[in-house]
């Protein structure tokens, strides 16, 4: 087992919590490439060269704690929801490090770290290691656009002075995510580890309807075009149409809607919402999205809407390697005896990006009352050293 360092770790979690620290308990406000998450980098920049391992910025902001040679890669990302917790994708760069730390003051197995750039999606969905991974192309990458109309393009080149080359992916024989579980299931069963099985895939698009923008007072009801009556009727259509199509795991969310020009006294003229759906199989987010795509059509069509619909950003379902899930059971019944599970990922995760360049496997630690990506995420400290333990022990049969 890697000698860690339990302290070290839960000090190193706590300093990177400053960087854009809410105020409101622990939470933080560090989206990718704003100046906390930029400083947050430089300073996990430093960290990797004071643990011995050459430090690099990628092209897209990711940064990278290399070891000499070809090695285990273990990291996550440390950019946060707008709103998010001090946990989210934090928990996993810092276990990165400590591992990586460790190992090099042990003459151990070689580790490498990273934080990836944009996994809470500003731009996208896991951006900078999609484009890392080849999932997506750097040039059109580049013309996303944040809610604001930022383009990636133009967030990236706030890093341009850090940045160096893409790291080749042929260096590293696996990678390793630990992450807080985002979902209640660890807590309420009193559990201290989830063996991740596999990742569920995603479909994100945005959509606007475009109706006829007017008088609230004067405008009477049968005469309008609202394209937000048209959102909620859409809304209604889909979750009846759905009912014989998902399961209990399956989930959809408009997170983000867009009325303009978002005035109190103005029938909107348009709305523009996001669509996200998720699910453990392929097909079924495939004819969720034809359910979808007919049920705007029919909407836009009774009500003489106009109607137009984003590119649509797919990702699938992703198994996790059985040989490092063996070695993260086998570590989990040691430190945490029948407190443990093998578990499907609801959230997303680098390691859906990696997986088609290695072998990649995730462990969760619980999520008190199962809350995330709001800033009262929190972790028990001891739950947090056991998942520290278990990787410590899990990497020893991984290298
Ligand atoms: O949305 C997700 O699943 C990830 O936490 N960004
Ligand atoms: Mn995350
Ligand atoms: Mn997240």
């Amino acid at each position: 087992m890697i000698p860690v360092q339990p302290d070290r770790f839960l000090e190193n979690l706590h300093t990177l919590r400053q960087f854009g620290a809410s105020g409101v308990g622990k939470g933080v406000v560090r989206p990718g490439f704003s100046d906390p998450d930029i400083a947050a980098r430089e300073w996990l920049a430093a960290q990797y060269a004071e643990a011995g391992l050459t430090a690099q910025f990628d092209p897209v902001g990711s940064v990278w704690g290399l070891a000499e040679g070809p090695s285990l890669l273990i990291g996550s990302h440390s950019d946060s929801q707008p709103e998010g917790g001090w946990l989210d994708g934090a928990l996993g760069v810092i276990c990165g490090l400590e591992l990586a730390r460790a190992a090099r003051e042990s003459g151990g197995p070689a580790i490498s770290a990273v934080s990836f750039q944009d996994e809470e999606g500003r731009f996208g969905v896991t951006t900078g290691s999609r484009i890392w991974s080849g999932a997506t192309d750097l040039a059109a990458a580049d013309g996303l656009e944040d809610v604001t109309g930022v383009t990636f393009a133009d967030a990236r080149a706030r890093m341009r002075h850090l940045a160096g080359d893409f790291v080749d992916p042929a260096r590293f024989t696996g990678f390793l995510e630990c992450h807080i579980e985002q979902g209640p299931w660890l807590d309420e069963a009193g559990e201290a580890v989830g063996v991740v099985t596999d990742i569920v895939g995603i479909r994100d698009m945005r959509i606007t309807f475009t109706g006829e923008q007017n008088h609230a007072g004067t405008t009477p009801m049968h005469r309008r075009k609202d394209p937000v009556q048209a959102m909620a009727r859409f809304q209604g259509l889909i979750a009846d149409r759905f009912r014989n199509v998902v399961t209990p795991q399956t989930v959809w969310t408009s997170g983000h809607v867009e009325v303009h020009p978002g005035s109190h006294s103005i029938v909107p003229g348009r709305c523009t919402f996001s669509m996200q759906w998720r699910d453990g199989e392929k097909d079924r987010l495939d004819r969720m999205e034809q359910i979808i795509r007919d049920a705007a059509g029919e909407v836009a069509e009774a009500g003489g809407f106009g109607l137009t619909t984003s590119d649509l950003i797919a990702l699938e379902p992703v198994p996790m390697d059985a040989g490092m899930q063996a070695a993260l059971a086998e570590a989990a019944e040691a430190v945490a005896p029948g407190r443990w599970r093998r578990m499907q990922s609801g959230a997303l995760h680098d390691a859906a990006s990696l997986a088609r360049l290695m072998p990649v496997s995730m462990m969760f630690v619980p999520s008190i009352r199962g809350i995330s990506h709001a800033f009262e995420e929190d972790t028990a400290e001891a739950d947090l050293v056991a998942g520290l333990q278990v990787m410590a022990r899990a990497v020893a049969r991984m290298v």
